[in-house]
């Protein structure tokens, strides 16, 4: 037993500390069947290291400095043994000698060596060369912090908070161990707790929250498939508690480096109730990734209000023990097998947003949910291959949302190997469901777009579809059919041609809403280049795009569609004046002239400036120029490539003295430059604030008229809104006097 534990706790320490050893000497390795008689070797230099660096240098190691090779030799070589011994033993330690941290590092490691020797392995380093096992340097590796689970108080954030209790040899120990809702966190490795006789690795209890170090290198995986053929039945997380977070991890149904002939763990994570708990709720999965994956990442059974978000389901090409017809049976075969995403049955209220699947099966699969939402997701099947299913699969649903998820790739559609046909489908929906809204998708480079199917005596789906871009789908955008009376589920013959275009619809089927959707062409479904419809469908008005910016109008000038420059490529859709028309399109498209009013009333954007400082005019817009003390000069017209100066004047820095008669109030000085040059005759409004308290006097605005060296009274000026204001259309000091 003892030996068992060491060994299992040594097997994502090693991983670690290989990375650790990178930073200080050459990496170890796993190697079996070599002599380690050498000499003890670098021992000084390493025992010098501090506790503390060491760790940081630990977690901070990149996985990618250690060739990916030497790190699937060291798993491979003792998974295997662990494997065997685990199931010969099959019971978990006692608690109380896994949370014993007291235990001195030599007798740790004299375990572990003792174990290697009985394994007939060795550590070697990057070079190849063996570390002997009783030496300084083996001592050390082997007696470095585990990198194994921690259990944390509620509401942690980190493995180093405070009440953190380290040492917990495996996943499954540490939630053993762990009080209800607190955080586990799982340190960098890779963890095989496959337990044969339930075909489960872990099983949560009680509410917790399960974080990885890092997604991509905290692997949870499934025994190797040649110790275990049942292995495709079972679960690497079983969850049958409510109020359960997983992040973080990588599930891996099968050892990626195996030559597996039995293929892989039937779910990544699998929620149900117990019997005393017929409902799940409020379970997060987040941040995942599932590889070699058989059936679902993620499977729910009567779960609700709950979220399954940002996970990668993976495909994989791999070999495995395959007998379709047409194939020789039992042939052992290299295809793409996994990447399927969510399976949802009875639940509700679960949102899947923002995951990626490539899949050769169902993306996302629903039966019997209502109200759960599917958003923002990105499926793509196998393209031409005979294996891709669909994107999205909804059957015996009520009120299902798909909404912005881009679906493609899905082109199985070849009966060729199959009694029932093939399909290859963006989204199925079948007969039973209803209150569907299928929105704002790209659904492109499938056989069909959206398939809806009755069959028996059941309703067609009740589903609207709208704002979707639809094109390119080589069979159809759209089918709404019923099924063939013979009951087949055969959509396609055996030269993958559709059959469903026969068959007789049933009169009072409901009609599927699907105006306003893109069917890839302007002239609408079935015109050339648009996407086709078979059966009962609304599509009239559809959406058109003449100028391909996937900016979209309606087909009947309705519906609230507009590209705001119709026959112009914008698809920023820029409008610098608020008008409606684009700035691509429009002829004035800056704002217009605003009414005299001084600072704030001029066009965006407002530069506020400090006084002296050249500042460069926009290309985009014309420019107000703001002094602090509410002095602004406004321009109307663009002045590319011009820079301004203000500079604000006082009594005593006018070029002369003011004319009797006249009280100074404020003054600016304005000059504009071209390519360095001072440039005059560009029409601009220079506006004064009236200071407080002198609201109701006399006001005038002189200019400088440098040729006649005098002050000139410039006409047109309006008072407005407590500015004063004037346009003149050369630069100069202007100066707002009262008289
Ligand atoms: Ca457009
Ligand atoms: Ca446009
Ligand atoms: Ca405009």
């Amino acid at each position: 037993m003892i030996k068992i534990s060491r060994f299992k706790k040594f097997l994502p320490f090693l991983v670690i500390i290989s990375m650790l050893f990178l930073m200080v000497c050459p990496s170890p390795v796993f190697a079996e069947g070599e002599d380690t008689n050498e000499e003890p070797a670098q021992e000084e230099v390493i025992t010098e290291e501090e506790p503390a660096a060491e760790e940081e240098v630990a977690s901070e190691a990149p996985a990618e400095e250690i060739p990916a090779n030497e790190v699937v030799i060291e798993e491979q070589t003792v998974v295997e043994e662990v494997s065997e011994a685990v199931s010969a033993e099959g019971e978990a330690l006692p608690k109380e000698e896994n949370t014993e941290v007291e235990v001195t590092a030599e007798e740790d490691v004299s375990d572990i060596v003792e174990a290697l020797y009985e394994a007939d392995a060795v550590l070697i380093d990057e070079e190849g060369e063996p570390i002997p096992l009783a030496s300084g340097q083996a001592k050390l590796i082997l007696s470095q912090p585990l990198p194994d689970p921690v259990i944390c108080p509620p509401g942690s954030t980190s493995p180093s908070d405070p009440g953190c209790v380290p040492g917990y040899t495996t996943i499954t120990s540490a939630v053993t161990a762990a009080d209800p809702n607190s955080v586990i966190f799982v340190e960098a490795g890779t963890y095989i707790e496959w337990d044969p006789a339930n075909r489960v690795s872990v099983v949560i209890d009680k509410p917790l929250t399960l974080i990885g170090a890092d997604k991509n290198t905290t692997i949870i995986q499934g025994p190797n498939s040649n110790t275990d053929y049942m292995m495709n039945y079972g679960t690497l997380i079983l969850i049958k508690s409510s109020d359960v977070t997983i992040k973080g991890f990588t599930f891996s149904g099968a050892n990626a480096a195996e030559d597996a002939k039995y293929g892989e763990t039937y779910y990544g994570i699998e929620a149900k109730p117990t019997s005393g708990n017929p409902t799940l709720n409020n379970i997060t999965i987040q941040d995942n990734i599932f590889t070699f994956i058989s059936q679902k990442g993620v499977q729910f059974q009567s779960v609700e209000k709950s979220v399954i978000s940002d996970n990668e389901f993976q495909r994989e090409t791999r070999q495995v023990w395959y007998d379709p017809p047409g194939v020789t049976p039992g042939s052992n075969i290299s295809v793409a097998r996994g990447g399927s995403g969510p399976g949802l049955w009875s639940s509700s209220n679960v949102v899947v947003d923002n995951n990626t699947m490539q899949t050769n099966g169902v993306g996302i699969f629903e039966k019997n949910g209502n109200s759960n939402q599917f958003i923002n997701n990105t499926i793509e099947g196998l393209h031409d291959s005979d294996f891709s299913d669909h994107g999205i699969h909804v059957q015996s649903s009520t009120n299902t949302t798909i909404k912005n998820n881009t679906i493609f790739g899905f082109t199985g559609g070849l009966a060729k190997y199959y009694n029932h046909g093939k399909l290859g489908a963006a989204i199925v929906v079948y007969s039973g469901s209803s209150a569907l809204v299928v929105e704002e998708n790209h659904l492109y480079d499938n056989s069909i777009g959206v398939i809806a199917q009755t069959y028996q005596n059941l309703n067609s789906p009740d589903l609207t579809l709208k704002d979707n871009i639809i094109s390119g789908n080589t069979a159809d955008g759209l089918v709404n059919v019923k099924y063939p009376a013979s009951g087949s589920w055969k959509w396609w013959d055996e030269c993958g041609n559709p059959l469903y275009t026969t068959t007789t619809f049933e009169d009072g089927d409901p009609t599927i809403n699907a105006v306003y959707n893109y069917w890839g062409c302007d002239n609408g479904p079935g015109t050339t280049g648009c996407d086709t419809i078979t059966g009962t469908a609304t599509y009239d008005p559809w959406l058109i795009d003449p100028d391909c910016d996937l900016v979209f109008e309606s087909s009947d000038g309705s519906g609230g569609y507009v590209d705001n420059c119709p026959a112009t490529y914008n698809p920023d859709q820029k409008d610098s004046d608020g008008d409606g028309a684009g700035d691509a399109c429009d002829p004035t498209p800056y704002p217009p002239t605003p009414p005299m009013g001084g600072a704030g009333a001029g066009p965006c954007p407002l530069i506020p400036v400090i006084g002296r400082e050249l500042v460069e005019l926009s290309c985009d817009y014309a420019n107000t120029l703001e002094l602090p003390g509410g002095e602004s000069i406004i321009f109307y017209s663009i002045l590319c490539g011009y820079f301004a100066q203000v500079i604000t004047e006082t009594e005593e820095t006018l070029p002369a003295e003011l004319p009797d008669g006249v009280d100074f109030v404020a003054g600016v000085t304005l000059n504009l430059f071209l390519d360095g040059e001072p440039v005059e005759g560009e029409t601009q409004t220079v506006s004064f604030a009236i200071p407080e308290g002198m609201e109701g006097s006399d006001f005038a605005i002189l200019a400088w008229d440098a040729d006649t060296s005098s002050w000139v009274e410039v006409g047109g000026v309006t008072v407005s809104d407590g500015f004063v204001t004037v346009t003149v259309d050369y630069p100069g000091t202007f100066v707002l006097v009262a008289r």
